[in-house]
């Protein structure tokens, strides 16, 4: 914190108690909205004075001024994939918050929901009051929860989180609580056409400082295999360049049959070439039944994996159960839950060992503090979704949480390349094992403006994937 920083916030703090004793209820109930025109990139012309009166009275903070939302800005970039970032600004000179409300494949209905419809109702509100714009965003609109309106929802509330750091000259994890730990224990992918290039692929990984890596390999006789490029060599290619950019979805053919054959053979080839020392992760990426998924998770016990992660469809949470009385591997499960209650019976049933939602899809971190709590009642870790189609800010807030809550487990990550971070400063820095966010205050992330214009929305589409019959099968 800086030396002004400091005198400011002193000054507030002897204020507040003057500001407290004097004022009354219903002084502090009477705030009467905003005045200012709402304003932001895109079509939404709203002429709309009065913000939304739903929401309690603007207090003082701690005797500074009241704060009020003047403008929210959707920006969507393409610099190298696509991305929605929000800023918000406030009537404080100077004073705004970046989120990321990035959805992979739905980009523009995102953006849409936040110019068209959250942006308006947002105009004249005190962004301090981040737990009631989340409970208005998301109750208010009568019918809530989906990725759409859950990853708009993530954007505002990370650009509320970053709005509020700022001002008390923290960063968002001191907010949180504080350290605990020296930084996140990262996860990069290793993928390859065989047995030798994963190795090869990983032992890379290893030699930059990781140590746990999540490994794919392509099945033979299958025509492309989810998290594998038929060849990645970089570790820091992320997860988003194998789901390679398509201006309409590919196909890739799957069949359990000589998946459920490969996966423990790469896995009994990793832990003879690599030793006992590396933390070894697969993903099932939500495609197998749960008698196949109890199968693997059984194969692969000799190989002790860290987890095997999202080994079911998210609809399916009972069938959990099975996997958990055929196996002592541990399961990761969440990034496409898009609700809190998703999580529920995994965590209370102790069906999984880490949850791993995606933090821009299921509400940002006022979401993710909740599914953490709970998480740690029932000795369940966090394993926050990090992959290459969602922006650094998300990443950023991924690492504000874990280091600072008693139950983190691992962190996947990405690391972004120079365009994105060009337009999109601040991501979380890796080092020896760890992925840590600097103190600046906020969540230390940034967009700019003027650069994200020269990288505009190109469409694209995840694969999809059928079985050799012709039906479709989940990528
Ligand atoms: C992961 C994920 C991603 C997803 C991607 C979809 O574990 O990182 O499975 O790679 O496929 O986020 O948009
Ligand atoms: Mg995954």
């Amino acid at each position: 914190m800086t030396d002004a920083n400091r005198s400011k916030q002193e000054s507030a703090r002897r204020s507040f108690l003057k500001i407290s004793a004097a004022a009354s209820l219903a002084e502090l109930l009477n705030w009467s909205g905003s005045s200012s025109a709402a304003s932001h990139t895109g079509k939404w012309e709203g002429a709309e004075t009065q913000a939304p009166q739903s929401s309690p009275a603007l207090s003082p903070l701690a005797g500074l001024p009241p704060l009020k939302i003047t403008e929210v800005r959707v920006i969507v970039t393409c610099p190298d994939r696509n991305y929605v970032l929000v800023k918000i600004l406030t009537s404080e000179p100077g004073l705004y918050g970046v989120g990321d409300a990035t959805l992979n494949g739905r980009e523009l209905a995102v953006a849409e929901d936040l110019e068209k419809h959250i942006a308006p109702l947002l105009i004249g509100r005190d962004p301090e009051q981040i737990e009631d714009t989340w409970q208005y965003l998301y109750r208010g609109p009568y019918w809530r929860g989906g990725p759409v309106q859950m990853t708009a929802l993530a954007g505002v509330d990370l650009a509320l989180w970053d709005i509020k750091g700022k001002r008390a000259g923290m960063p968002v994890y001191q907010l949180l609580g504080g350290r605990t730990r020296i930084g996140a224990m990262a996860y990069t992918h290793a993928s390859g056409k065989d047995f030798a290039e994963v190795e090869d692929v990983a032992r890379k990984a290893l030699a930059r400082g990781f140590k746990c890596v999540r490994a794919q390999v392509a099945i033979p006789g299958l025509e492309g295999t989810y998290g594998t490029s038929g060849g990645q060599k970089k570790p820091e290619a992320s997860a988003g360049r194998v789901a390679n950019m398509a201006s309409l979805p590919s196909t890739e053919i799957f069949e359990p049959a000589p998946y459920l054959r490969t996966v423990p053979r790469l896995f009994e080839h990793l832990r003879a070439n690599l030793g006992d020392e590396v933390e070894l992760l697969h993903d099932c990426h939500e495609k197998l039944d749960p008698i196949q998924a109890a199968r693997l998770a059984h194969d692969l016990e000799p190989y002790h994996l860290f987890f095997l992660e999202d080994p079911l469809r998210p609809e399916y949470k009972e069938s959990f159960r099975l996997i958990r009385e055929h196996s002592t591997t541990p399961i990761a499960m969440g990034e496409l839950f898009n609700s809190l209650w998703d999580c529920v019976p995994l965590i209370k049933e102790q069906w999984i060992d880490y949850i791993r939602c995606d933090l821009g899809h299921i509400g940002g971190i006022t979401a993710a503090r909740k599914v953490a709590i709970l998480a740690e009642l029932f000795q369940v870790r966090t394993a926050w979704h990090g992959p290459g189609d969602i922006g650094p800010p998300t990443h950023a807030a991924n690492v504000h949480v874990d280091i600072s809550i008693p139950n983190f487990g691992i962190q996947e990550m990405v690391f972004f390349p120079d365009v994105a971070r060009e337009v999109i400063p601040g991501a979380p820095e890796f080092k020896d094992g760890y992925m840590n966010v600097g103190d600046s205050p906020g969540l230390g992330c940034d967009v700019n403006e003027e650069a994200a214009r020269k990288y505009p929305y190109r469409r694209a589409y995840l694969p999809t994937a059928r079985r050799k019959d012709g039906s479709v099968h989940d990528w």
